[in-house]
Formats: structure tokens, C-alpha cells, sequence
């Protein structure tokens, strides 16, 4: 019989749990074992720890009636799970012992698990974030999703092009899924509505299942865990029979194909709203699947009186996404459940809230009224109900409604649906207030609030920088895990000559661990004394990649002008993807990619600046980045970049910031300091009066030698062949909808300001000290806290 596991097992026992998993559940003798049955043993040992707490949490919430959050979301960037799940067990010194008795690499068991990218960006880590410090905070809480098949696409570089390949993390066992075939909804699409005796009845055209697939999210000490419920498609009707044995086995297998398109891939698309049917019906596939869950929870515990149902239920829309949700419970409460319009428009009111991430109009959904009226027509006559009731409350003002020139704005829906809207930084919510909410603002001036984002400290220091964690537990105890404030404990060390050495040392050790891994891998020796410049995130426009590109060139050129000349070392590093549809992003990637060849096997410059990119940028490249960074690029143009995440996890990783007033870069500079931050470049309202500004690109370039010789060495060929650049040139000269040229000399300059601070030590590491010890603030737990007391009215479970 398998021995019970002990409180917090020893090394000893987890070892013996570990070869139990092999022989039983792997079915392999260590002899013949791969790493891949290793991790999952080692995978198994961990969850059985997890099953506990998970089981306990649940049990908790029903028998205590307690009112649980709902996270709904087209995306959950989880990346890797064991590791996470080590570190939150407080399992890793256990495991470190276990593994070596077992004469196992950790690195090559952890690094063995693909990574979970259902997710693009920003947006789908926040929520992975969240509901980590969901479960860390014990507040009862589950996270709705999509279980893609195929996540974010694999990128790699051919000819330093971007090519993309199906990502496929489905194609072996995946240990932390419980699949709960009895928690199957169907979901309908098309057909017609009927009216009978005065109720709308809806006849689906097609139908398909949701089936839910359980991943535990266990929190920080392993005290709680929630669910995880992602939703794969199923096929209604199985296998046609009748038209296999007429030998139609296309036809035969048309039914599983079609419902498994549901939920075959992500969209990769993180800016862009391409409208497409098959997006629609993936958002109402999850948004329905959940909402009937939820209503059967609610009365299994609550009985059927739903209008209590705001009273034990708080539902987040992350985006629009998911806002059809506010349609859908209205149709489920009136429909299914014989309310009438008002109650259940009221109920909706009270239950759902929604986040708005972007202000990018592009992004902003909009679903033509035939689309979804072909495809969700009982809808669409809920939405028309629910404008109409908006258009009646309000006196009808103009550019408030949720149907205009026949599309359907899911963010107006959205908010007109919602008890509380809110940005993610300060100065994003006060731009939803005055630009994109600006008339519904004005109608509902107590709905829109900030809660500005934040990320894990677990998975962003603890798991990814063991260095500078270990510094920290020495020299202000471990607290600050759990509890990410007691960082300021470190102000009292920040003249401390042997602290700021111990620092210095623990940032070393990353970037020498980098140096030899990753970027060995690309054939890339870099000096890790030289400054390492990181900028990964998402290829975007008004990201501003292009902006570091070209500074690159014009330092490179001013090198070659005078190669003797006192320069401070630098390696810069580059990492993100672009939608596969956007050419200007791709056409960036190229260019850099470009420079990089150049510029490395550049004799003369190469000892002074080196680039580096490599490809298939995600969450556990990320783990691997940050903690080797010294200096963090937030370099979006002002007013454009709604929060930012990364920008948060560098400067708890000890890298300093050169960035805009953009997001939450301005909270990061209030924390830490003006004086401990570079900042450069137009305010969001310098941006927004200088883009007015005709011919504002021409002119600034004119005004910058440093500028104009980059665009000049990239026009004559210096980094490949020029004209794949001609249509990017042209763009850059003549529009520069984002400002590159007007921030450029300000940015070149900061950089220089930058190479001597960098040759400073002590200015350096006490900028370094300070940054860490007043990242507090930028932890998903504060965040959580906020949501907590502003929107959900709820209290962790456990007090
Ligand atoms: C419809 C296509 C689409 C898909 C995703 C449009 C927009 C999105 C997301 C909203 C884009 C996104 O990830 N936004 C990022 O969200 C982060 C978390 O709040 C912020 O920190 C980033 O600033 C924001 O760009």
C-alpha cells in the first residue's frame, strides 16, 4: 500500500514518492526511465501534496456558503507549473535533496514541461498572475478559460525572418488536468428564435459541448488552492455512422472536426480585433459554458432564488472578450429561468464587472449586428433590449450606445453591463475616463476606478532570481514572499558597501548563467561586466522596438567614429513575438535581426556592443531574462501602453528603468524615486498635441544627425538589402504615428546618461538597493486586495 505523505515530507519521502510514481504511474523502472517519465513523477508527487489543501478549499467554500470571484478570460499565460508549485509547497530544498539522492538535474526536469502559453501578452499573464495570488490571499476563486489545443505559436527565425509553427504542449500527457467529464455544457450557435405565447424561445442551429478540464492553483505555503476550469470543445453527436459505412469517412468525422475548431487554437492576435466568426463563437463558447456552471453551483448551494445571486457571486470580464456574458446571463435568467427582462438586467448589473486593458482603437471589438445576429440571434435581441433600456435611463445622449452604424461595440456593452469598469494603471484609468468612456463617464461618473496591476512575486523573484531570494531571506528574512512590502526593510542597506557587493554578485550570477545558456545557444559570448539591456515584450509598434533599433545603429556609428573612445560595454537583448499578420512588426524583427548579424561580427565594435534575440520569447524565457537584467526598457509612447507587467517584474528583479510617462511606469517612478529611474521623452499630452502636429516626423528627424544616420546607414544597405526597409523608411519619414523621431534625441541621450551612471558602481547598486526595496507595491496581492475591497465585496476564507 502507497505510504500516506507526512505534513511537510522530507527529502527521504519525497524520493520515495517520486520512484512510487515511476513504477506505478509512469509504469517505468528507473533503468529505463526518460526525463519526461522523471518529471512526471516528480510532477505526480507534487500534486498529491496539491489535492489536499485543493479538496479542503472546496469543501470550505460550499459548507460556508462563502461568495467565490469568477475570472473569465480568452487567456491564462500560466507558462511551466512544477517549479511554481515547488516554490509555493515550500518544497524546493526537499526537492533540490530528493532529486540529487535520485541522481536527477532539477533544471532538466523543469525545463522537460512545455510551457501552457494560452496566452499572447499582458493581458493573459495578469490573469495567471491573478489567480496565483487568488489562491494565495485563500480567497475562494476560479479562473474560466478555453484548454487550446495549440497555444501561442512557436516562433523561430529563418533568414532573420519571423516563422511561426504550431505550438503543441497537448502532444504528450499533461500532469496537472483533471478532466471532469460530468461538468459538460452544451453550447448552441445560429438558428432561430421563436416567440411563444410571449416568450422568446431559442432553437440552435449547431450545437457543441464544453467539457471541463480542472487544474489546481495552489497558493503561496500551500494553505489553499482554486480551480483552474478550462473548457474543451466536444462534439454533440460523436461519429455519423451512416455515412461512415457509406464510406463518406470525411463526412463521417465532419461533426468532431467542426466542434473541435472551438477550441483548437488560440488567436494570436494581441492588439488587433480581426472579427472573425470563429473568435466570436470561442468567446461565447467559454463565456456560456461558465455562466452555466456558476448558475449550477450557485443553486446547488444557494437554492433557486436567484435574485441572491450577486450576493455570492462577483464575475471579472478580462476585456471585452468575454462581454457577451452580459447577454448570456440575461438570456439564461429570462429564458431558462422565467425572470423577467428588469430583474435579470438588474441581477446581471450587480454580478458582472469588467477591466479594460487597451486603448488602442484597433482593439477595441466591434461585431458587425449581422454577424451576431447569424450567429447568436437570441442574443442580439437581448442587446438591443439592453441598449434600448440604457438609451430610456439615460435620455438617449448621443455616442452612448451599444449598436451603431450595425455593429455591436463590446465595450460599451460591456460597460453599460457592469458595476464597476476599471483601468489597470492610474494614468490609464484617467485616459478610459477622458478618451474612450469619455460620454459614459460622464453618465456614470462613479463607475470607472484604477486598480493597477501587479505580478506574482512566488513565480517573478522567488522561483525565477534563487540569487538575490537568498540575499533577501538573509538579510530581511523571508516575510517578504507572502508579504512583498518588507522589501523596504532593505532601505536601511542601501549605503551598505557589503550589501550592495552581495547584490551586485547575486545580478552577476544571473547574467553569468545566461551568458553561458541562452545566449551561448545563439553563439553570442557576451562580458558580463557589459550592461545587459533587455526589451521583451510583445512586437508592437507603439512598443517602440523600432526606437531601440535605431539608437542601436547611431551608438554603433558613433563607435565606429571613435573606436578608441571610452565606451561603457553593453549587450542588448531582444525577445517577442508579432501577430503573424502585421508586417510592420515583422519587418522590425527583421531589421533587428539584421543589425545583430552586422553588428556582432563587427571587429571594431563588437567588444563595445553586441545584440541579441533569441526567438520563441515566453513566460519561462522570461524566468530566465529579467533576473540577468540590468537595465529594463519601458519605452512605449506616452498614453499608449495601459499598465505594463514586465516593466513591474524587472524592478523587483533589480534592473533600473529607462522609460516614458506611460502606464504603470509612472507609479514605478513615484515608488522608487525620480532620482533612481531614466526617464525620457513626450508626456501623453505632448504625444497627443506633437502627433497633431503636420509633418511632426520630417521635422524632428531633420533636427537629429544621430537619427537621420541611422535611417540613412539602414536606406544604403549597411544591414541587408535596403529595400525590404523602403516601405518602413517611407513610414518612419512620413508618418511616425508613434513618435519615434520626436522622442529619439531624448531618448540617445538618456542612453549616454545611462553609460556613466552604469560605470558608477555605488550610484548604481544603490539605485539597484532602492528599486527592489520600494517594488512593493507592484505585487498581484495588493492588486487582488484592491479588487477584493473596491469590486468583489468579498474576504479571503480563511481570515
Ligand atoms: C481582440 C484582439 C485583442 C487581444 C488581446 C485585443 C487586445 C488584447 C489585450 C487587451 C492586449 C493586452 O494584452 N493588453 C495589455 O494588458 C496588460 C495587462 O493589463 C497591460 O499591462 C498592457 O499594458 C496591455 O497592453
Amino acid at each position: 500500500m502507497r505510504p500516506e505523505l507526512s505534513e511537510l515530507p522530507s527529502a527521504q519521502d519525497l524520493a520515495d514518492q517520486i520512484l512510487y510514481h515511476l513504477t506505478h504511474t509512469q509504469g517505468r523502472g528507473p533503468e529505463f526511465a526518460t526525463v519526461f517519465d522523471w518529471r512526471l513523477a516528480v510532477s505526480y508527487t507534487i500534486r498529491d501534496l496539491i489535492v489536499t489543501p485543493w479538496m479542503a478549499g472546496h469543501r470550505a467554500s460550499r459548507d460556508g456558503k462563502l461568495k467565490r470571484v469568477y475570472y473569465l478570460s480568452m487567456e491564462f499565460l500560466i507558462g511551466r507549473i512544477l517549479g511554481d508549485a515547488i516554490v509555493n509547497l515550500g518544497l524546493d530544498q526537499q526537492m533540490d535533496a530528493a532529486l540529487a539522492q535520485l541522481g536527477l538535474d532539477k533544471t532538466d526536469i523543469l525545463e522537460d514541461e512545455p510551457d501552457a502559453a494560452l496566452g499572447n501578452g499582458g493581458l493573459g499573464r495578469l490573469a495567471a498572475c491573478f489567480m496565483e495570488s487568488l489562491a494565495s490571499l485563500g480567497v475562494p476563486a476560479f479562473g474560466y478559460g478555453i484548454r487550446y489545443e495549440h497555444g501561442l505559436f512557436r516562433q523561430r527565425f529563418e533568414g532573420g525572418q519571423q516563422v511561426e509553427t504550431p505550438e503543441d504542449w497537448l502532444n504528450q500527457p499533461h500532469p496537472w488536468e483533471f478532466t471532469r467529464i460530468d461538468y459538460s455544457y452544451t453550447i448552441g450557435f445560429k438558428g432561430h428564435v421563436e416567440n411563444v405565447d410571449g416568450h422568446s424561445v431559442w432553437h440552435p442551429g449547431e450545437s457543441v459541448i464544453a467539457r471541463a478540464y480542472d487544474t489546481p492553483v495552489i497558493g503561496w505555503q500551500g494553505k489553499w488552492a482554486n480551480t483552474l476550469r478550462l473548457w474543451g470543445a466536444q462534439p454533440t453527436n460523436l461519429f455519423d455512422l451512416h455515412r461512415f459505412n457509406a464510406g463518406d469517412y470525411a463526412a463521417a468525422a465532419e461533426p468532431e472536426a467542426l466542434a473541435r475548431t472551438l477550441s483548437r487554437v488560440l488567436y494570436p492576435d494581441d492588439t488587433t480585433d480581426q472579427g472573425k466568426e470563429l473568435r466570436l463563437k470561442q468567446e461565447y463558447f467559454l463565456t456560456s459554458a461558465a455562466l452555466q456552471d456558476i448558475i449550477r453551483r450557485f443553486t446547488a448551494e444557494h437554492g433557486e432564488d436567484l435574485a441572491l445571486l450577486p450576493d455570492k457571486v462577483a464575475i471579472q470580464l478580462n476585456d471585452t472578450h468575454p462581454a457577451i456574458a452580459g447577454p448570456e446571463l440575461i438570456r439564461l435568467l429570462m429564458d431558462e429561468h422565467g425572470l423577467s427582462f428588469d430583474q435579470a438586467l438588474d441581477i446581471a448589473r450587480r454580478t458582472l464587472n469588467y477591466t479594460n486593458h487597451t486603448l488602442l482603437p484597433e482593439a477595441l471589438e466591434r461585431w458587425s449586428t449581422w454577424l451576431m445576429g447569424d450567429v447568436l440571434p437570441r442574443h442580439l435581441q437581448i442587446i438591443q433590449m439592453i441598449d434600448e433600456a440604457h438609451r430610456a435611463a439615460t435620455h438617449r445622449p448621443p455616442h452612448t450606445g451599444i449598436i451603431e452604424h450595425d455593429e455591436v461595440r463590446m465595450g460599451e456593452l460591456a460597460f453599460i453591463m457592469a458595476g464597476h469598469v476599471n483601468g489597470v494603471s492610474a494614468l490609464h484609468t484617467d485616459l478610459v475616463r477622458s478618451t474612450v468612456f469619455a460620454d459614459l463617464h460622464k453618465l456614470h461618473p462613479e463607475r470607472i476606478l484604477n486598480q493597477t496591476n501587479g505580478v506574482t512575486p512566488r513565480r517573478w523573484l522567488r522561483l525565477a532570481n534563487p540569487p538575490l531570494s537568498r540575499l533577501l531571506d538573509h538579510t530581511i528574512g523571508a516575510g517578504w514572499t507572502g508579504d512583498l512590502d518588507q522589501l523596504e526593510g532593505l532601505e536601511a542597506h542601501a549605503e551598505d558597501a557589503g550589501f550592495l557587493a552581495a547584490l551586485r554578485g547575486a545580478k552577476r550570477q544571473n547574467k553569468v548563467v545566461l551568458a553561458n545558456g541562452l545566449l551561448s545557444d545563439l553563439g553570442i559570448k557576451p562580458d558580463p561586466e557589459a550592461l545587459f539591456d533587455v526589451q521583451v515584450k510583445r512586437m508592437h509598434e507603439y512598443k517602440r522596438q523600432l526606437l531601440n533599433i535605431l539608437e542601436t545603429i547611431a551608438l554603433w556609428h558613433r563607435i565606429h567614429e571613435s573606436p578608441n573612445g571610452d565606451w561603457t560595454p553593453r549587450l542588448k537583448i531582444f525577445g517577442g513575438k508579432a501577430a503573424p499578420g502585421y508586417w510592420t512588426a515583422k519587418t522590425v524583427i527583421h531589421l533587428i535581426n539584421d543589425v545583430a548579424r552586422k553588428i556582432n561580427d563587427d571587429p571594431v565594435t563588437s567588444k563595445f556592443l553586441k545584440i541579441a534575440y533569441p526567438p520563441n520569447y515566453n513566460v519561462s524565457m522570461a524566468e530566465r531574462l529579467i533576473p540577468a537584467a540590468d537595465l529594463s526598457e519601458q519605452i512605449s509612447t506616452a498614453g499608449k501602453e495601459a499598465s505594463g507587467t514586465g516593466n513591474m517584474k524587472f524592478t523587483m528583479n533589480g534592473a533600473l528603468t529607462i522609460g516614458t510617462l506611460d502606464g504603470a511606469n509612472v507609479e514605478i517612478r513615484e515608488m522608487v524615486g525620480a532620482e533612481n529611474f531614466f526617464l525620457f521623452g513626450l508626456t501623453a499630452a505632448e504625444a497627443a498635441a506633437e502627433k497633431a502636429r503636420p509633418g511632426h516626423a520630417r521635422a524632428a528627424i531633420e533636427k537629429s544627425e544621430n537619427m537621420k544616420v541611422a535611417l540613412q546607414l539602414i536606406a544604403e544597405g549597411r544591414f541587408g538589402r535596403p529595400e525590404q526597409y523602403f516601405a518602413l523608411l517611407d513610414r518612419t519619414w512620413n508618418d511616425d504615428p508613434f513618435l519615434v523621431a520626436s522622442d529619439f534625441e531624448s531618448y540617445f541621450a538618456c542612453q549616454r546618461r545611462i553609460d556613466a551612471t552604469y560605470r558608477n558602481h555605488r550610484d548604481w547598486d544603490r539605485m539597484t538597493a532602492l528599486n527592489i526595496a520600494r517594488s512593493g507595491y507592484f505585487s498581484s496581492d495588493r492588486t487582488i486586495r484592491g479588487y477584493m475591497a473596491d469590486i468583489w465585496k468579498v474576504g479571503p476564507a480563511t481570515p
